[in-house]
């Protein structure tokens, strides 16, 4: 009994440990955002080269029911569930939906993804991550995209055992979006593909960041876009 009591805390203290990255704005989780596979463990994907580490989903294939309509220009929350309590670098994509399909059908496969969100730790002494802890991340919908249906992807990277290949957690999901009011000029000079923008020896998730404490860091994957 004692025993059982241990280890059923233990497992929750480990699942406390992950999170998910369910809704946008003030929804409901999973609503606009594609169920992941983790929306019960919470646990991350590890492996850059799965088909995982594009949206995450629990069903490929199955949208989220709704697309969140965002005017372009503004300012969207992206929630993490509970919070993000490992360090590492937050970033955001999206991708342009294909004609013919809507952001709840399309699969986000190919060289269509551009960063348009970058967060990058302080330096010095200790490495400090602006994420750390948070419990949502606000993202600038850039005002110039031209104005349709995309796929917007959350990923953190928890670095705390990024020491050794594949040791680097990745926390994903992807939203269903629809955005107007777009001036129409955002031309990304990086796309890129996932499972293809990133290795798992890459200097940015093949890192100790504890011993010796870096004194740079380049995250993983193209610059961050502008308008
Ligand atoms: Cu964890």
């Amino acid at each position: 009994m004692k025993l059982s009591i241990a280890v059923a805390s233990l497992a929750a203290a480990t699942a406390q440990a992950h999170y998910t990255f369910p809704s946008i704005g003030n929804t409901a989780d999973w609503q606009y955002v594609r169920t992941a596979a983790n929306f019960q463990s919470n646990g991350p994907v590890t492996d850059v080269t799965s088909d995982a580490i594009r949206c995450y989903e629990r069903n490929p294939g199955t949208g989220a029911p709704g697309i969140y309509n965002v005017t372009a220009g503004s300012t969207l929350t992206y929630n993490a569930k509970a919070s993000i309590s490992h360090p590492g670098p937050m970033a955001l994509y999206i991708a342009k939906v294909p004609s013919g399909q809507t952001a709840a059908t399309w699969d986000g496969k190919g060289r269509v993804w551009s960063k348009i969100y970058q967060d990058k730790p302080t330096l010095g002494g200790s490495m400090s991550w602006p994420s750390q802890n948070a419990r949502s991340i606000s993202v600038n919908i850039p005002r110039c995209l031209q104005n349709g249906d995309y796929l917007l992807r959350a990923e953190h990277i928890a670095l705390h055992s990024a020491g050794s290949v594949n040791g680097a957690q990745y926390y994903i999901s992807c939203a269903q979006i629809s955005v107007s009011g777009g001036s129409g000029t955002y031309s990304p000079r990086n796309l890129v593909s996932f499972p293809g923008a990133y290795g798992p020896n890459d200097p940015g998730v093949l890192i100790n960041i504890y011993y010796p404490i870096p004194t740079s860091y380049t995250p993983p994957g193209p610059a961050v876009e502008t308008c």
